[in-house]
């Protein structure tokens, strides 16, 4: 019957996903590497192996996309424990999931496993179904945290990130610029005239035009500090570029805007006006530098940089 048959698609549906899903098997033990990565072939997942975690360490450089290690305790060179601790200590490595493993019988094993940054734990010898469970479990809350940042981090209409990841994100931002003695710059932008785009068209071709601009913006400053902050107001961290040569930048880009095509026809080109500083000690001074040059920028006849 249909429900069935919908039950087999779907099932089909998360195998041919989990055949993108990199799994790594740390353990010495050949057999035991040999049982784990038959469970999960059958679940078409990715595998990679390890014997011990010096190796594991390696073989997730080579590939940082691996989303979940599954950590035997008793390895050579260097055990499960240190393993999880040089990942999460040392290379704060967060979004990659672990599974510890042991066939000791010491009783917080599991405890000192979970207590480093494992995410879960299994004793040795289990069933298949266990080891399945654990998998699929670790998986879905990565992805569901993954979610969640995207959603906290994001803004929904423009998907460029929002103001709380501009503020969480940039104090780091300058603090490596300081230790590389680089010259950071900040750049408030803001549309020029956009109520008016609201008003004569409404707030869905407002949208639109929203969107384009930020499109735009991805676009030219892939490798900078990038939000939406509010409304028609955006946020731009270079690490080093000082104010005249991001200025250029953005007067080209001023070119490009009035060009950008977003609604029915009658619509004005987009503008827009910038601040720029490079002048201050903390984000928040930057930002109140950029902010006061912005405000001339707008008094003094719009569509221009001012630093
Ligand atoms: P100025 O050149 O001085 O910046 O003028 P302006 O009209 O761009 O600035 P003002 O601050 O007067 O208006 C900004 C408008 O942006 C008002 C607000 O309704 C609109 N706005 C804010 N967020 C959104 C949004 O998400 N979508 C749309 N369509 N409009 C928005
Ligand atoms: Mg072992
Ligand atoms: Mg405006
Ligand atoms: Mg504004």
């Amino acid at each position: 019957n249909q429900q069935s048959y919908d039950y087999v698609f779907h099932l089909l549906g998360r195998l041919e996903k989990n055949t993108h899903i990199k799994i790594l098997i740390a353990d010495d033990s050949a057999p035991t590497r040999k049982f784990i990565g038959q469970c999960l072939k059958a679940q078409r997942y990715q595998l990679l192996e390890a014997e011990n975690g010096k190796q594991a360490l390696q073989l997730l450089e080579q590939h940082p996309d691996t989303r979940l290690l599954i950590a035997d305790y008793n390895m050579p060179e260097m055990d499960g424990i240190a393993l999880v601790k040089h990942l999460r200590h040392e290379q704060k490595r967060k979004k990659l999931s672990i599974i510890g493993l042991s066939a000791e019988s010491e009783g917080f094993l599991s405890a000192r496993f979970i207590k480093h940054g494992a995410d879960d734990f299994l004793r040795k010898p289990f069933y298949p179904e266990e080891l399945h469970i654990r998998v699929m479990h670790c998986l879905e809350r990565q992805e569901l945290i993954g979610q969640l940042y995207q959603l906290a981090h994001c803004d929904s209409l423009t998907g460029l990130f929002n103001r709380r990841h501009f503020f969480a994100n940039a104090p780091e931002l300058l603090l490596k610029a300081r230790e590389q003695n680089t010259l950071p710059c900040v750049a408030m932008l803001d549309i020029d005239h956009f109520k008016r785009i609201n008003d004569d068209f409404g707030h869905d071709i407002g949208d639109v035009a929203l969107k384009a601009f930020a499109r735009l913006l991805k676009d030219n400053f892939t490798g900078s500090l990038l939000a939406r902050l509010g409304g028609e107001e955006f946020a731009l961290l270079v690490s080093d570029q000082n104010p005249a040569s991001l200025a250029a930048e953005l007067d080209d880009l001023r070119e490009r805007c009035a060009q950008l095509v977003y609604g029915p026809t009658g619509v004005p080109e987009l503008s827009f006006s910038a601040g720029l500083s490079a002048q201050g000690e903390d984000i928040d001074a930057l930002l109140k530098d950029a902010d006061e040059w912005l405000y001339h920028a707008k008094e003094s006849g719009r569509g221009r940089c001012c630093y």
